[in-house]
């Protein structure tokens, strides 16, 4: 009796709990967040009219009966532009969505039959499902929470390599002129600060990918708050500690470094503790097609950036995180974005290039014993897959338009199943032109491809 109660309760609980998922959408800036959000919001509410989502069992089954969007209940959190969205790809020609830049939020109910035994149809439930969308780069600072500015300063001048540091150039010099010790105006300051910054976004610009602070790329509301005016300190050593922790706190070095503390404990933390630590399940996406056009040196940057930024997911015991936020993130997914941009006999290998890009974070989770499954997809299919005689042979083609609207036929390249050796990069022939989005009326679902598999790993065990 008294086990039936408790189990009776257990269940009450259960439901109580998925009848909600915060549901988070990362990736680092261009990655595919806002395209991703857009179909997903798109495909759920076109489920059982004209969205193609054979792979999410509870549509196939037909138990899906459909989504609204209902007001969010953040009222401090921008909400996710996804009518601008609908409204740029149903412009003739059509255009892919403005770049968002910082976090938003959106909230859908779905509706659907339940399952019972003997696959007969139960009540109707209700889901809601809160969409989080923020940028991937503002993980990459949660190791700098492992710093104090000494040795973060000393960290990021050595992280610098020969490409890099050409981008930093700029500001290294107008530094030069400075010591640790001098006393330095505010608006000095400020003007070293937006150097440093913009030596970050050339570099972003340029191709790369592990850059810090996250928050300086994409400052949403933080722009020209005086928590970003800070930067690393060229010069100094561990072995200088003591001198330079006695200079007065009117110094260059004390000035930064205090800026530095409160970007940790205003900036950083929050994020984690009001925002991460929320979430139920996560999804990352990663282009790699687009690091793979860009050569191996931004390559092996996407490479190092991803593995920081997938830290936040490390729930090792004695990780960071759970030392800090105990998060209770229960499944991720990650996904290779726009693989509309290759032929369909490439998808396999995509993953299997994610997964090998990926493979010791993943290593980690599954330690860690958080579920974790890599896909790639296109949220929106710009291509068609075609196939073309090619002296007697038959070569898969792809069929769309370029940005400039002209028609276009190509054939890629071929995606490595394994993290490019040295010379793929000399003999590689891989055309990753952009093409326009599809045209669209606005009113039907959007074409994809997979996004019903990655709806079933991220929210089919709630629909149940
Ligand atoms: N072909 C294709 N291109 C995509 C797809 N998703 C994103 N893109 C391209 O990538 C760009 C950046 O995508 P966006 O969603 O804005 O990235 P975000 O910065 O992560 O939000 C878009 O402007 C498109 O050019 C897709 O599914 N297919
Ligand atoms: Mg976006």
């Amino acid at each position: 009796m008294r086990r039936a109660l408790t189990q009776e309760i257990q269940n009450l609980i259960d439901r109580g709990r998925d009848r909600q998922l915060r549901l988070a959408v990362t990736g680092l800036s261009r990655a595919g967040k806002t395209a991703f959000l857009t179909s997903l919001v798109n495909q759920l509410r076109h489920a059982g009219i004209d969205a193609r989502l054979d792979l999410l069992k509870a549509a196939r089954e037909e138990r899906l009966l459909g989504a609204q969007r209902v007001s969010q209940p953040d009222l401090g959190i921008p909400r996710f532009p996804f009518d601008e969205a609908m409204h740029s790809l149903a412009t003739t020609p059509p255009r892919w969505p403005e770049p968002t830049r910082g976090i938003s939020e959106l909230r859908l109910t779905l509706r659907y039959r339940t399952r019972r035994a003997h696959g007969l149809l139960g009540d109707t439930a209700t889901l809601t499902l809160d969409l989080i969308d923020y940028p991937g780069e503002w993980l990459l600072d949660l190791p700098l929470l492992e710093h104090d500015f000494l040795s973060w300063s000393e960290a990021q001048l050595k992280a610098m390599g020969p490409e890099r540091q050409r981008y930093a150039h700029d500001w290294q010099s107008a530094m030069s002129a400075l010591t640790p010790q001098d006393v330095v105006d505010e608006s000095r300051l400020a003007a070293l600060a937006e150097r440093y910054a913009a030596s970050l976004s050339d570099a972003r610009e340029a191709g790369f990918s592990h850059l810090q602070p996250g928050r300086f790329l994409l400052p949403g509301d933080l722009q020209g708050a005086p928590v970003l005016q800070f930067f690393p300190l060229p010069g100094v050593q561990e072995s200088d500690r003591a001198t330079l922790e006695a200079l007065p706190s009117t110094s260059l070095y004390q000035t930064l470094a205090r800026r530095f503390r409160y970007y940790q404990q205003h900036v950083v933390k929050p994020f984690y503790r009001e925002h991460f630590r929320r979430f139920d399940r996560q999804i990352v996406l990663v282009d790699v097609l687009g690091a793979l056009n860009a050569g191996p040196e931004r390559f092996e940057d996407l490479s190092l950036a991803l593995s920081t930024l997938m830290r936040s997911f490390d729930y090792g015991k004695r990780s960071l995180i759970n030392r800090l936020f105990a998060p209770r993130i229960d499944r991720l997914a990650i996904a290779a974005t726009k693989a509309d941009h290759v032929t369909p006999d490439q998808h396999a290998n995509l993953v299997a290039l994610l997964e090998a890009l990926l493979a010791e974070p993943i290593k980690d989770l599954r330690y860690a014993d958080v579920p974790v499954r890599a896909l790639s997809l296109a949220a929106i299919r710009a291509t068609q897959a075609r196939e073309i005689e090619d002296d007697g042979r038959r070569q898969p083609v792809l069929r769309g338009h370029g940005l400039d609207d002209q028609p276009l036929l190509i054939y890629p390249g071929d995606v490595p199943p394994t993290l490019p050796p040295r010379d793929f990069w000399q003999r590689q022939g891989f055309t990753f032109t952009g093409f326009r989005p599809p045209a669209s009326d606005g009113a039907s679902a959007l074409p994809h491809i997979r996004m019903d598999a990655a709806l079933e790993w991220l929210l089919g065990d709630k629909l149940r």
